[in-house]
C-alpha cells in the first residue's frame, strides 16, 4: 500500500504573539482550496501553550495539531511538564519527540527519548521521531551509525507503528539554510528503512512514513519529493510563512 505523505510545520517557540499566530492562519485559509489533502497529511506544531488555543482552526483546515514535546514520566511532582495522556485528554493526537534541539539544548538522550516514545505508545499517542547525524558525524561516516543508535534505543518500546512516523534531519541542515541533497536524503532514508527492514519487519519498514526535515522550502521540496524513501518533510522556519501551504501543494 502506498505511503501517504505528511508534511509537519514546526513552529518551535513561534511566533512572537498569538496575533501572529492568527494572521498566518487567516493566510493559510486562502490557500486551502488548492490542497488536495487525500493525498497529503498536514500537522501543525505551535508552542505548547497554544496547542488548544487553534485546535478547532487546525481541523477546520484539515490539520493535525502536534506538541513539540511530552514527559518521560507519567503525572506526578514533574514541575513544567506535560504527560502524553494530557495530550490525549485534551484531545490531541500527535508530538514530536527527540528534536535535535531537545536533544542538544536540553540534553535529552537516547534513552529518555525512548521512555517518551513508551509513555505515548501507552497513551495512544501519535509521535514523528525526530533523528539526525551532526556535521561532524557526517563527515566522519558515522551517518547511519548515529541513525541506528537514536532509532534503535526506541523499537524494544514501540508496539505500534501505526502511530510512528520517522523524521530525519540531518543537525547540519536544521536553520542553517543548508538542505541536503535529495540524492544525500535518500541514501540516508533508504538507509533507515532497510535498517528497520533488518531490525524489525519488512511490513514495518514499507509501511513507515519518513519525514526529511532541515531547511526545506518551497524551492527545494519539489525535487527532493520525488525520492522514493522521502513521504514528506518536518518544515521549521518555511512553516511561519505564507508560503508553507506551497511546499503542501506540492507534496500533494
Ligand atoms: C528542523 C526543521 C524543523 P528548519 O528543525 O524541524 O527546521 O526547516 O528551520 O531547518
Amino acid at each position: 500500500m502506498a505511503r501517504k505523505f505528511i508534511v509537519g510545520g514546526n513552529w518551535k517557540c513561534n511566533p512572537k504573539t498569538y496575533k501572529e499566530c492568527n494572521e498566518l492562519l487567516r493566510g493559510w485559509k486562502k490557500s486551502l482550496p488548492m490542497v488536495d489533502r487525500s493525498a497529503v497529511e498536514v500537522v501543525i506544531c505551535p508552542p505548547a501553550l497554544w496547542l488548544t488555543s487553534f485546535t478547532e482552526t487546525f481541523e477546520g483546515l484539515g490539520m493535525g495539531v502536534c506538541a513539540q514535546n511530552c514527559s518521560k514520566t507519567d503525572a506526578g511532582a514533574f514541575t513544567g511538564e506535560w504527560t502524553a495522556a494530557n495530550l490525549v485528554d485534551l484531545g490531541l493526537q500527535w508530538t514530536l519527540l527527540g528534536h535535535s534541539e531537545r536533544r542538544s539544548l536540553y540534553g535529552e538522550t537516547d534513552e529518555d527519548v525512548a521512555l517518551k516514545v513508551e509513555k505515548c505508545q501507552a497513551a495512544g499517542l501519535n509521535v514523528i521521531l525526530c533523528i539526525g547525524e551532526k556535521l561532524e558525524e557526517r563527515e566522519a561516516g558515522k551517518t547511519d551509525e548515529v541513525n541506528k543508535r537514536q532509532l534503535g534505543a526506541c523499537l524494544p518500546k514501540i508496539k505500534d507503528w501505526d502511530k510512528v512516523v520517522i523524521a530525519y534531519e540531518p543537525v547540519w541542515a536544521i536553520g542553517t539554510g543548508k538542505v541536503a541533497t535529495p540524492e544525500q536524503a535518500e541514501e540516508t532514508q533508504k538507509a533507515i528503512r532497510a535498517y528497520l527492514s533488518q531490525a524489525v519487519s519488512s511490513a514495518v519498514a514499507e509501511k513507515v512514513r519518513i519525514q526529511y526535515g532541515g531547511s526545506v522550502n518551497p524551492e527545494n521540496c519539489a525535487e527532493l519529493i520525488k525520492q522514493p524513501n522521502i513521504d514528506g518533510f518536518l518544515v521549521g522556519g518555511a512553516s511561519l510563512k505564507p508560503s508553507f501551504m506551497d511546499i503542501v501543494k506540492t507534496v500533494g
